[in-house]
Parts: C-alpha cells; structure tokens; sequence
C-alpha cells in the first residue's frame, strides 16, 4: 500500500490539513515517517515554482499522486457552480491551470469543493448542470495531456452536491470522459455511505484517488472506522493507487501524521 499525505504550499483555512506553513520542511518531515508520497494543497499554481517543487519530492524519494484545488474555494469563492458566469469561468481556468503542473508530476487533479455550493435562489438541476458542463470543458482540455480528474464526494454539511458514491457514479455517466472518475474520503463515506464497503465495491475502477481520516476526522486509529476492512475492500477492487491522509493536526500535526501511518502499517502488516 503506497501512503501519502495532504500538505498544503501555503498557509490556509482548511483545518483537517495536518501539515501547512513551510512546505519543504513539511515534505522533508512527511519522507522521514516513510510516507511514499505528499499530495500537494495548491489554491493557484502561479504562487507554486513547478521545478524547484518537482526537485523538492524527487530528492527525498517521494511522489505527487494528485494535486488538491479546494482552496480556491476556500479562499477565493471560485466555483463551478457560481450563478455568476465570471466566477464558474474563473474556477475553471484555475483549474486548468492545474493540468500543466499535474502533467509534469505525473499527478492527478482533485476536483473537491471547487464545485461549490447552489447559491441561493438557483435549482439543484441548474448546479448539476453547471457542474457538468465545467468537468466536460476541463476534461477535454486534457485528454491529450494525460491528467485525470477526481470529483469527491463531499458530506452534507460541506455541500449540497454529490454526497455519495452513487451520486459521483451518475455524475461519471453524464460526463462522459475517460479521464474523470472519483476520490473517495472515509470521512465523508462515514457520514454518507449506507455501508462504506459495498460503496467502495460499487465504485470499482472507477476510484481514481482515496482519502483517509477516522471518523472524527482524526488520523487513521483515532476514531472507530474499520481501516483493515475498508483498505482490504479497496484492493480488492484491483486499486493500485495512493491511500492519502487527510485529517486534522490532533492532538498535533506531526504526532497526528506519525500515527496515522503507524496505525496502516500496522494493519498493512498483520494483512
Ligand atoms: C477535501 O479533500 C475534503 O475532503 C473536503 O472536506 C474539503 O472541504
Ligand atoms: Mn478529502
């Protein structure tokens, strides 16, 4: 099982973050845990220097399975479902502002809550219909580069759009591109999916990218989420990518990643 862990370029608001400030010390603590990867939090990759960061993990050995854009969101209110032309255009921009840098990392793009939320006033079917029309541009946009997207599923207090594997499953339908399928996070999973196990199966190759916290949002083995189970179901359904540790910096953030990937290894080991 190949192990990363979110760490964010810059500063940011986004708490279940273990890791944020100084990026090259965070990356070069992330090595030293004998994390296999780092996924990158990037709200613009104009503020990222794509070399001196390609340089940065390849000389400790690490790799970028995706690259994260929530922030933009966060941050800056970019949204693929804005009722503001100006705003969705902006969101996919800045997304395809991403593909270059993803292309050169080899990495994946994650399309968390740069969709957004329905603004007051505007239909679900409208948003969805946005939402759409946004991964089609952007997919398309990079079919010939490679980079794949991954829409997560995201709980009900965070958004009001694709909750639940199903939801992502109709959404990969209407899209219609080879290059997007879905990032599953057990946190959200525990607050949506009926049986977390039965929606991993559902999802089968179609899961592009996971993430990982307990059901508190603490590392892996702070809350009471079966992570034996659900990473057995997950390479069951032949997944060979990242597992990715996105959780809050409790009780601090270098003890919070230390045991998150102790806690897997554990598993990893007793098989
Ligand atoms: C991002 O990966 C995530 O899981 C969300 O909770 C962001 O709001
Ligand atoms: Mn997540």
């Amino acid at each position: 099982m190949r192990l990363s862990i979110v760490v964010s370029t810059h500063a940011a608001e986004f708490q279940a973050v273990a890791l944020k400030g100084d990026f090259a010390a965070g990356v070069a603590k992330v090595a030293n845990w004998g994390y296999d990867g780092v996924e990158p939090a990037i709200r613009d990759p104009s503020l990222v220097d794509a070399a001196e960061l390609e340089d940065l993990v390849s000389s400790l050995g690490l790799v970028v399975p995706a690259i994260g854009t929530g922030q933009a969101w966060g941050e800056e209110g970019l949204s693929f479902t804005s009722d503001d032309p100006a705003v969705r255009t902006a969101a996919i921009q800045r997304v395809r502002s991403h593909v270059p840098l993803a292309a050169r990392l080899d990495a994946m793009v994650i399309l968390g809550l740069i969709r957004g939320i329905t603004p007051e006033g505007q239909s679900h079917e409208r948003s969805m219909d946005f939402l759409v029309e946004a991964i089609r541009e952007c997919a398309a946009l990079a079919a010939e580069t490679g980079v794949r997207f991954a829409l997560e599923p995201l709980n009900r207090y965070e958004t009001d759009l694709v909750h639940t594997v199903a939801e992502g499953l109709d959404l990969i339908e209407r899209v219609g591109a080879e290059n997007f399928g879905l990032l599953l996070d057990t946190f959200h999973m525990n607050i949506e999916e009926p049986e977390i196990e039965a929606s991993i199966r559902s999802c089968g190759d179609r899961i592009f990218h996971f993430h990982v916290a307990d059901s508190n949002r603490w590392h892996p083995g702070a809350g009471h989420l079966d992570f034996g189970s659900i990473l057995e179901t997950l390479s069951a359904t032949g997944y060979e990518g990242f597992v990715s540790g996105e959780f809050m910096p409790l009780p601090d953030a270098d003890t919070a990643a230390e045991r998150g990937i102790a806690h897997l290894r554990h598993l990893e080991a007793k098989g």
